[in-house]
């Protein structure tokens, strides 16, 4: 029993068509038009496959497949929102990869034990609204549904007012659910698999997360005839920030890794000097322990460049995900599957953050990753061979009929 290569393939092309920028990359960001277009276009695929589908109040939209026995189910899942001018394979794989694995049990005619269940998470990314995973993170009882529904975008949208704008705040709670497991199958979005000429990453957990926010107030004055002693420039300060962010992971080292992604300048023009700058800072570390290591330095690195242009800052660590193991036996079963697979694999952790960081607080879960061409990803230049997806997605298949036990 194989999946079936061209059907998938078709699908990711069809998907990746919604939100499509001219260099053939993505951008399809949460609960926009564009992401509405995606989720209409799957749960279209998902009716078709035979799947009841409900919607819950996060907007995160369930297909499933019946089970001959009253038991949770195992559910696959993933995102199909993106980053702007993303790639199409992030998030997508792992919602085509486990419509593709329901397909081929339809094909063969296949029952299963366990219930069978397709979740797509609502806002994965983060790139719209803060933090990332929050429908999973409300899911899993971590964000308050208020919270998560009075999250802004750069606009000051609410979350809520989206997913009622696009027809996808649903009736079902956005409470945990009992499942058997959770396996999400995603690109590995690093080089190591490619580098090392493998096809399955057999993930065992992923790293802790934290995001902060900070705002330093300067004073927006003229860019000409305000003498320099008496500037209070906010993007110098910020400036200092930027370097001092990145001499924390220098200093400590090991596999710990900090971004500033996002900085915005006001008044943003040639000839005033900024009053205001906001920026992200995004730091992740395998272990909890020296991730706060890592937090502990960044205060004093703000309030040093602050006090020495004489301006005034808001810092907010505003989002924390813990180092986040999966389940032994789950991990054990993709393991296994991989092997039945005929893939090429190892055992890897994972850099990024995914829904199955937030189920994994909830049920048993388990990771499946296909390699980034490069190691790239959250890029228009983001991909993935076929025969390696095609790995991925058996491995899914042999792994989830593992878990669902044939009738
Ligand atoms: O931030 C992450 O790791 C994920 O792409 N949301
Ligand atoms: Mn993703
Ligand atoms: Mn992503």
């Amino acid at each position: 029993m194989n999946v079936d290569r061209q059907r998938l393939e078709q699908s990711i092309e069809e998907l990746g068509r919604i939100g499509q920028t001219p260099r053939g990359g993505l951008t399809r960001l949460a609960l926009t038009d564009e992401d509405k277009r995606g989720r209409d276009w799957m749960v279209a695929r998902m009716r078709e496959a035979g799947l009841s589908v409900t919607v819950d109040q996060m907007g995160n939209i369930f297909g499933q497949r019946p089970g001959t026995a009253p038991l949770a189910p195992v559910m696959m899942g993933s995102h199909v929102d993106s980053v702007p001018t993303g790639g199409r394979y992030d998030g997508q794989l792992g919602v085509l990869c486990g419509l593709e694995v329901i397909r081929t049990l339809n094909d063969e005619k296949l029952s299963t034990r366990h219930p069978v269940t397709l979740a797509i998470f609502t806002n994965e990314e983060g790139a719209r609204f803060q933090p990332a995973m929050i429908a999973s993170g409300v899911m899993a009882g971590k964000i308050a549904l208020e919270d998560a529904y009075n999250a802004r975008d750069k606009d000051g949208i609410r979350l809520v007012d989206e997913l009622e704008r696009i027809g996808y705040l649903g009736p079902e709670p956005c409470v945990p659910r009992p499942f058997r497991a959770y396996l999400e199958l995603h690109i590995e979005q690093g080089p190591f698999l490619e580098e090392e000429g493998l096809s399955v990453g057999v993930v065992e957990g992923i790293v802790a997360i934290a995001w902060s926010r900070l705002t330093i107030h300067g004073v927006q004055d003229h860019a000409g005839p305000t003498p320099m002693r008496i500037r209070h420039d906010a993007l110098v300060a910020a400036a200092e920030v930027v370097s001092g962010v990145r001499r924390i992971a220098r200093e400590i080292g090991g596999e710990l890794v900090t971004t500033i992604g996002n900085l915005v300048v006001t008044p943003n023009i040639v000839n005033a000097i900024p009053g205001r700058v906001t920026l992200s800072i995004d730091m992740r570390d395998p272990s909890d322990a020296t991730l706060d290591r890592a937090l502990a330095r960044l205060e004093p690195i703000v309030r040093e460049a602050c006090e020495r242009e004489g301006v005034r800052y808001e810092l907010e660590n505003y989002w924390r995900v813990p180092y986040t193991p999966f389940d032994r036996g789950v991990v054990d079963t993709v393991e296994r599957a991989a092997r039945a697979a005929g893939a090429r694999y190892r055992r890897i952790l994972s850099g990024a953050g995914h829904d199955a960081q937030y189920m994994a607080a909830i049920g048993p879960t388990g990771m499946v990753f296909v390699p980034s061409h490069d190691g790239r990803s959250h890029c228009e230049e983001e991909f993935t061979p076929i025969d390696d997806i095609e790995y991925g997605a058996r491995t899914l298949l042999v792994a989830a009929l593992d878990l669902a036990g044939r009738a």
